[in-house]
């Protein structure tokens, strides 16, 4: 079948919601961590989005030296491009959160556009027993957690990570307010496009994971940013790869990863990203769109290229 347009396949690893408890495929050890990614990218992934975990107990770390731990092995295993977050903690600063990327230089990084309340607080009643001590309390506070991202902290990750690391960002939405923060940044010369917008839905605290509400903010971002842009879905928990086939149908890109959700199907927790990297890449496949290969990736999104990085 002739193929139409490249989809780009971002896979978000491990990330800072889960934990240990809810899924034993879920990677914080920094060898479980790079073996996830690099059979992810072997099964279609072209964007690598990392968080870092405490090796020892699987606690959520922005610790730059926990990054080193994992990214060299990444690099010299995949030609896939790294995105590192900057929203790797709700309780720190961004001073703290841009500290990895700052220290790694790599291709992309996250960049979340406003402030939400960000909690997984319902998961805490799904489980009783728990194998790390930090998680109960982690996961039951998190109705506390206001995921601060002012003007001020954004403008900070652009002159900091955008300037001379000449590092591009994963504009994630989570509503869309979010689209319009990022417009008056455009317009105030903070950001050069092309732009990447992930489109965040079903965050406790963000816009429902609903079909209306995808192609509101399609429609959104298409009359803020016109033909300037590129797109992709990211669909909390089971409403992973539906939202994601249906970002497929309408010309955008698409994340999994456990990051975003544990599951495989509606009632079976995933085996290993490469699992949902893999059944995206089938029905990508099936309806007739091509992969996008790392470099391809590279091109539709004008990064600086992986001989650029720091690690
Ligand atoms: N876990 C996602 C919903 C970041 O890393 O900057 C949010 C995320 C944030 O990916
Ligand atoms: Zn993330």
């Amino acid at each position: 079948m002739a193929k139409n347009r490249k989809v780009i396949i971002t896979c978000a690893v491990t990330g800072a919601i889960h934990t240990p408890t809810m899924s034993d495929a879920l990677p914080y050890r920094p060898e479980d961590i790079a073996r996830h990614a690099i059979d992810a990218a072997e099964a279609g992934a072209a964007v690598l989005h990392l968080h870092a975990r405490n090796p020892v107990d699987g606690s959520v770390s922005i610790e730059p030296e926990d990054f080193a731990r994992f990214l060299p092995t990444i690099k010299q295993s995949t030609n896939a491009v790294v995105n590192i977050s900057t929203g790797g903690s709700l309780k720190t600063t961004i001073d703290d959160r841009i500290a990895p990327a700052k220290s790694a230089s790599p291709e992309m990084c996250s960049l979340n556009m406003g402030s939400i309340n960000f909690s997984f607080h319902p998961l805490a009643k799904k489980y009783s027993d728990w194998k790390f001590d930090w998680e109960k309390e982690y996961i039951e506070n998190s109705d506390t957690y206001i995921f601060r991202n002012t003007f001020s902290d954004i403008a900070k990750v652009a002159h900091e990570l955008g300037g001379d690391h000449n590092i591009k960002f994963e504009h994630e939405c989570y509503d869309i307010g979010h689209l319009y923060n990022l417009k008056f940044c455009l317009n105030t010369g903070l950001f050069q496009p092309p732009i990447f917008i992930q489109f965040v839905l079903g965050i406790l605290g963000g816009i429902g994971a609903d079909l209306d509400n995808l192609v509101f903010m399609k429609r959104t971002a298409d009359r803020l940013f016109g033909d300037d842009y590129q797109w992709s879905v990211l669909g909390a928990g089971r409403a992973q790869i539906p939202l994601a086939t249906q970002a497929l149908m309408m010309g955008g890109n698409v994340r999994v990863g456990l990051e975003d959700s544990l599951f495989y199907d509606r009632d079976e927790l995933a085996v290993s990203n490469a699992q949902q990297v893999s059944k995206i890449r089938r029905i990508a496949d099936e309806l007739g769109y091509e992969i996008a290969s790392p470099d391809d990736a590279r091109e539709m999104l004008g990064l600086k290229g992986g001989d650029k990085v720091a690690f």
